[in-house]
C-alpha cells in the first residue's frame, strides 16, 4: 500500500507547493495560476522544474523556480508592458503558470519521467511550455515533452551555455546536467544536426566528446569565434541554420552560465569569459522574434550562490521576459 505521502504524489503531478518546501507558491510576476484541468486560452504556459540531483558541483538550483519567479521589483499583477513596443507579452501571448512538477526529490528517474510527462501535457495541449529550471538535466525531458508533442527530430534546439553537456555518462549515469544533449540526439528527439550551441569555453567536454558532436553535425559556436566574428553574426548564422532542413520550430535552452559569473555567480559551473546580460537579453529576444518558439527552459540558476543583489536570478527572470517579449512582438507586428 502507498504511504499518504506516496498517494498525493501520484495524484498531484503539478503544484507542488503545498508539499516541497522549496517549491514555488507564487506565479510568475503574478500571471493567473492555473491547473492542469484548466490552462486557459492562451499561447504560453510557465512551469516550474525544482530538481538538482544531477549536479556533479555546486547544488541549489531547486530554488531557481522560486526565485527566478519572485525577481522583480514590480508588483505580482502580471501586467507589463514593454518599454520601447508598448507590447504587454502576458495580454498579447495569454501567459498563465502552472506551478512546478512534482518532482521527486533524490530519485532521477521518477523525476525525468514526471518532468516529460508534464511538458508533453502543455505541449499537447497546444501550448508553448517555458520550464523554469532545475539543473540543465532537465532539457532532456523538457526538449523530449515538446517532440512528443510535435514529432521527435521535427524540433531544432538552440543551446546557450558554458559548457556542451553532452558528456556519455555522469558517473555512470544517464541522467545528469552534463549529458542532456546526448540522450536528446542518442534518442532521435533532437538530431545533432539540429542542435545550435552558443558560447561554449572553457576546459570540458574533453577531445572525444568534442569529436562525437562534431559526427554529430552539431553546430558549437564557441566564445572565442563569438569573439572573432561578433555576436550579431554568429546569431545570424545559428538562426540561418536553424531553419535549414525545415524544422517546425525551436526549442531554446539557456544555462545562466553562458553569461559571466562575475553577472550571474548564482550557478553550478561557474566558467568565466561569457556573454555579457545586455547581450545575451538582446539575443534571446532577437531569436524568438525570428523563430517559432515551441519550447524554452532556464536552467542552472543556484541562488545560494547568488550575489546579495540577486542579479543571477534577476537576469533569468528578464531572460523569460525576453523570450515572451520576442514571440509577442512576432505575434502582434509581424
Ligand atoms: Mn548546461
Amino acid at each position: 500500500m502507498p504511504t499518504p505521502y506516496e498517494k498525493r504524489q501520484d495524484e498531484i503531478p503539478f503544484a507542488s507547493a503545498e508539499y516541497i518546501s522549496f517549491a514555488s507558491r507564487n506565479s510568475f510576476l503574478g500571471v493567473p495560476a492555473v491547473t492542469p484541468k484548466n490552462l486557459g486560452d492562451g499561447d504560453v504556459v510557465i512551469v516550474g522544474a525544482p530538481f538538482d540531483w544531477g549536479t556533479t558541483y555546486r547544488p541549489g538550483a531547486r530554488f531557481g523556480p522560486q526565485a527566478i519567479r519572485n525577481a522583480d521589483y514590480g508588483a505580482m499583477d502580471g501586467y507589463r508592458p514593454h518599454l520601447t513596443t508598448g507590447i504587454d507579452p502576458f495580454e498579447a501571448l495569454g501567459v498563465v503558470d502552472l506551478g512546478d512538477v512534482y518532482v521527486y526529490p533524490g530519485q532521477l528517474e521518477r523525476s525525468i519521467e514526471r518532468i516529460a510527462d508534464a511538458v508533453e501535457y502543455i505541449a499537447r495541449a497546444g501550448k508553448v511550455p517555458i520550464v523554469l529550471g532545475g539543473d540543465h538535466s532537465i532539457t532532456w525531458p523538457d526538449a523530449t515533452g515538446v517532440a512528443r508533442a510535435h514529432g521527435f527530430g521535427e524540433i531544432a534546439l538552440i543551446h546557450f551555455d558554458a559548457h556542451a553537456d553532452t558528456g556519455m555518462t555522469q558517473n555512470n549515469s544517464l541522467i545528469g546536467h552534463g549529458t542532456p544533449m546526448r540522450r536528446l540526439i542518442e534518442t532521435g528527439a533532437v538530431p545533432g544536426h539540429r542542435f545550435v550551441q552558443i558560447g561554449l569555453r572553457g576546459y570540458w567536454p574533453e577531445p572525444d566528446v568534442m569529436e562525437w558532436m562534431s559526427e554529430q553535425k552539431m553546430r558549437c559556436y564557441m566564445m572565442s569565434e563569438i569573439v572573432d566574428r561578433g555576436l550579431d553574426a554568429v546569431v545570424d548564422d545559428a538562426i540561418e541554420y536553424s531553419l535549414e532542413g525545415g524544422a517546425k520550430g525551436i526549442f531554446i535552452s539557456v544555462d545562466i552560465d553562458v553569461v559571466d559569473p562575475g553577472l550571474a555567480p548564482g550557478t553550478g559551473t561557474p566558467e568565466p569569459g561569457g556573454l555579457n546580460s545586455r547581450e545575451i537579453l538582446d539575443t534571446i529576444r532577437r531569436i524568438s522574434r525570428e523563430l517559432v518558439v515551441l519550447g524554452a527552459d532556464v536552467v542552472e540558476v543556484s541562488p545560494p550562490y547568488d550575489g546579495p543583489g540577486e542579479q543571477t536570478a534577476y537576469l533569468a527572470n528578464r531572460i523569460v521576459m525576453e523570450i515572451l517579449n520576442g514571440m509577442a512582438e512576432r505575434k502582434v507586428l509581424d
